[in-house]
């Protein structure tokens, strides 16, 4: 997908106004996002991305939603409280013009296309690549790229087999929540192993951005926040998001191209934390 920034709008009088510190598209950052975990049992979270959602995320040109979203999704037709939340908190920020774009995660994979009517977000494949002010990145969950975990890769191609998804749909909520705890204990199991077994494999990741000619990879999935070189002697750049956990946290590319994480705390504190 190629976002051209260049484009300029003709506005008519009178709608005209006339000042020279008006943002243009041209200078909103790109904003992503990862691993939110949102789930009704973390409240503070929820009200930690509804204020993201009004507030940072405002400037963005583009939000992406790079997977783990939801701490699980159980189906676009298990709407309550909390998911009717979420998803007026999505509708109002795309009806005010600025695009979403939603990549699934290992937690989230049952998301689909009436969740995307519903929010107006776009819904990516993984992997996939966006340009940037003539940068290329290669932008992913990252679990695919986790490939010596030979088991993990296993189960994973499994939850993402269509025709699962589809047998999934046609079970009982019950049923769903039950299964969830398979997931998630499959996920745990993953992350708790040691880090050269769970982080994304470094060759195989350079393979990937060669392959699809990017100069940086940006991912989530392994809540390790870095920006860094996959390889000492690699000029592709490596960036991980943060995971909201204690806190949240986002990454920011600017017009010229400059990469920052920055962490978010309630009640609108906020540090730089990387660049
Ligand atoms: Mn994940």
């Amino acid at each position: 997908m190629l976002i051209i920034f260049e484009k300029t709008q003709k506005l008519k009088s009178p709608f005209f106004i006339k000042c020279d510190n008006i943002p243009t598209m041209k200078d909103k950052p790109l904003i992503f996002i990862s691993d939110l975990h949102l789930c009704p049992t973390r409240p503070e979270m929820t009200r930690l991305f509804t204020q993201f959602m009004q507030t940072e995320a405002r400037r963005a040109s583009a939000l992406y939603i790079l997977g783990d979203f939801f701490d699980f999704w159980f189906g676009d037709d298990d709407l309550n409280d909390f998911s009717r939340l979420i998803i007026q908190t999505l509708r109002h920020f795309t009806d005010n013009g600025t695009p979403c774009y939603f990549m699934h995660g290992n937690h989230d994979f049952m998301v689909n296309h009436r969740f995307a009517n519903m929010t107006g977000i776009q819904l990516l494949s993984d992997p996939h690549v966006i340009t940037h002010h003539d940068k290329r990145y290669l932008i992913s969950h990252g679990d695919y790229l986790c490939i010596d975990d030979i088991e993990y890769q296993r189960f994973r191609s499994t939850f993402t087999n269509p025709r699962n998804q589809k047998r999934f749909l046609l079970l009982p909520k019950w049923i769903r929540r039950v299964l969830r705890r398979y997931a998630g204990k499959q996920s745990k199991a993953h992350q708790s192993k040691a880090k050269y077994i769970n982080d994304i494999n470094h060759r195989f990741a350079i393979k990937e951005c060669h392959k699809y000619r990017a100069d940086t990879l940006i991912h989530g999935h392994t809540h390790q926040p870095i920006i860094d070189h996959l390889q000492k002697t690699s000029p592709i750049k490596r960036i991980t998001l943060p995971a909201w956990e204690e806190q949240g946290g986002y990454l920011e590319i600017n017009s010229n191209n400059e990469t920052l994480l920055k962490s978010l705390e309630l009640k609108q504190k906020m540090n730089a934390t990387s660049t």
